[in-house]
């Protein structure tokens, strides 16, 4: 028998569902049910919402640094739970156990820095033009947040809303990606078990239509915080704009590395591999695009083929494994149509993979093989669009300034690379590559959360997760003018 998993409400672990029941199965092999999750609606985003309302009541005037003592002892329990949590989001997500201890450890970090946060949270004190008169702003908690997290970074992303939220003095509404709930549930339970007020953490499993929508319509919902796709965010972005919410999107990505003539090959090299195959491609920050130097282009796509083809794919959960499955089948056929129309662009080279993994242990599970093509250029699809799988693109350019302006040829600007050796260059490409994130000699993926992360243009709506930034979603503003004159003092009026 599946283990049976519970939504969290006020506190409360609720097995039924209004709307049944779903599975969550391991992508790397379907006989492996994770457990049975309740499938809810709006009856159970309703009693969530009104949890979180009531808990608010009180939870906003827990002092800040008290709640960041909270998040330090989540931060402990995350340390203490990091192998079991491991495994669980190997087993519901699929990539390797590598990447899903990196994938606790950023919510670890995460906790750690917003716990401080709680004895930080610094606003402005300043002088104010009338004499006997204090001027300083503090940050308020917005209320209710709404939170709809994606499947590839199961704890990560969730922490990277949950922790700020909280230590803000908001309370939340989460609702899990249907492939990987089983870690937003647990870490439900390790903010329990750190002491964290019952109704500030709910949780309500099922889907965009049945629970997604109904969070971000409800009008005790103050903020929305959403991670996943462009064409799932725009529809946030309209009930929110309609409604008047604050809502912070992180969306798709096309993300490219430069390598330019002078690089350090093997440096690039173990770059691209990482950040291309690395979550088997579904990092909003993976590499789908490389853009090579003509001069280094024929030697660098022939060791880059070479070692891409070694790469081990299987369960995640084998630690030999260096690359695991894709989410599921419908990605997996996703993924493959992409394929398909790369190969009918006039001109791009499949040189490597390009296949479905169907036999002997793969039989299981959505695997593709690491596949690469070559000699794309921007008026072919696979240079453009979003493929979130292991497909890598790879232009040819034959200047610096050629391969700028390839990089910011796209709709999106999330995570962006180039490894050369010119100081020079590096500048210019900080300067000039549209992006929230540009690494020079390091690829794509890999921010840490003391930095902000987001994405200008199609990536997002201007918002940032991560560093002291994400407060501004988290809370609002208040100036404070206190006038210790004993008169009324009219500003910009009495200013002799
Ligand atoms: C994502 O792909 O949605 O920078 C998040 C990285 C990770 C986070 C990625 N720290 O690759």
């Amino acid at each position: 028998m599946a283990k049976r998993f519970c939504n969290l409400i006020n506190g409360e672990r609720i097995k039924e569902g209004s709307q049944g029941t779903f599975k969550n199965i391991n992508p790397a092999d379907r006989s492996d049910v994770i457990g049975i999750f309740p499938k809810s609606g709006k009856a159970e985003v309703n009693a969530a919402v009104r949890a979180a309302k009531k808990a608010f009541e009180s939870w906003r005037l827990v002092p800040a640094p008290k709640r960041g003592e909270i998040l330090k002892r989540a931060g402990d329990l995350l340390v203490k739970y990091k192998e079991q949590l491991a495994e669980l989001e190997t087993r519901e997500m699929g990539k390797i156990l590598d990447e899903t201890r990196g994938d606790v450890q950023e919510g670890i970090d995460t906790a750690y820095y917003m716990a401080g946060e709680g004895r930080r949270m610094f606003g402005d004190t300043v002088p104010c033009e009338l004499p006997n008169k204090s001027g300083f702003s503090i940050r308020q908690p917005v209320g209710v947040c709404g939170m709809i997290t994606p499947w590839n970074f199961p704890l990560a992303i969730p922490t990277w809303k949950v922790f700020p939220a909280l230590v803000c003095g908001n309370t939340v509404v989460i609702k899990p990606a249907t492939d990987t709930p089983a870690t937003v549930v647990r870490f439900g339970e390790i903010l329990e078990e750190a002491g964290l007020p019952a109704g500030c953490y709910n949780v309500v499993c099922g889907s965009g239509g049945q629970v997604g929508v109904p969070l971000c319509e409800h009008p005790d919902v103050r903020a929305v915080s959403f991670t996943g796709s462009t064409s799932v965010g725009s529809q946030i972005a309209e009930i929110c704009g309609r409604l008047n919410k604050k809502v912070s999107l992180e969306m798709g990505g096309k993300n490219a590395q430069i390598v330019m003539d002078d690089a350090d090959l093997d440096l690039a090299l173990q770059g691209a591999l990482w950040g291309a195959f690395g979550t088997s491609g579904q990092r909003c920050t993976a590499t789908s695009r490389l853009i090579l130097h003509k001069k280094i282009a024929a030697k660098f796509t022939r060791m880059l083929v070479r070692a891409a083809k070694s790469l081990r794919v299987g369960n995640g959960l084998n630690p030999k494994t260096q690359m695991g499955p894709v989410i599921n089948k419908t990605a997996q056929a996703d993924i493959l149509e992409y394929i398909r129309i790369g190969q009918e662009e006039d001109g791009a080279d499949l040189i490597l993979g390009g296949k479905p993994l169907r036999r002997g242990r793969y039989a299981r599970g959505s695997f593709i093989e690491p596949t690469i093509f070559n000699n794309v250029t921007p008026k072919m699809r696979i240079f453009w669009e979003e493929i979130f799988g292991p497909v890598l693109s790879v232009s040819v350019v034959s200047s610096f300034d050629q391969a700028i302006k390839y990089i910011n040829q796209s709709h999106f600007g999330l995570s962006s690379s180039i490894y050369t050796k010119d100081v020079n260059r590096a500048f210019q490409a900080i300067r000039d590559i549209e992006a929230g994130i540009t690494y020079i000699n390091g690829p794509t993926i890999g921010a840490e959360i003391q930095l902000p992360f987001g994405g200008v243009k199609g990536t997002g709506n201007g918002h940032r997760e991560s560093s002291h930034t994400v407060l501004d979603m988290f809370s609002e503003w208040k100036s404070v003018y206190v006038d210790f004159s004993g008169k009324l003092q009219r500003a910009q009026i009495d200013t002799e």
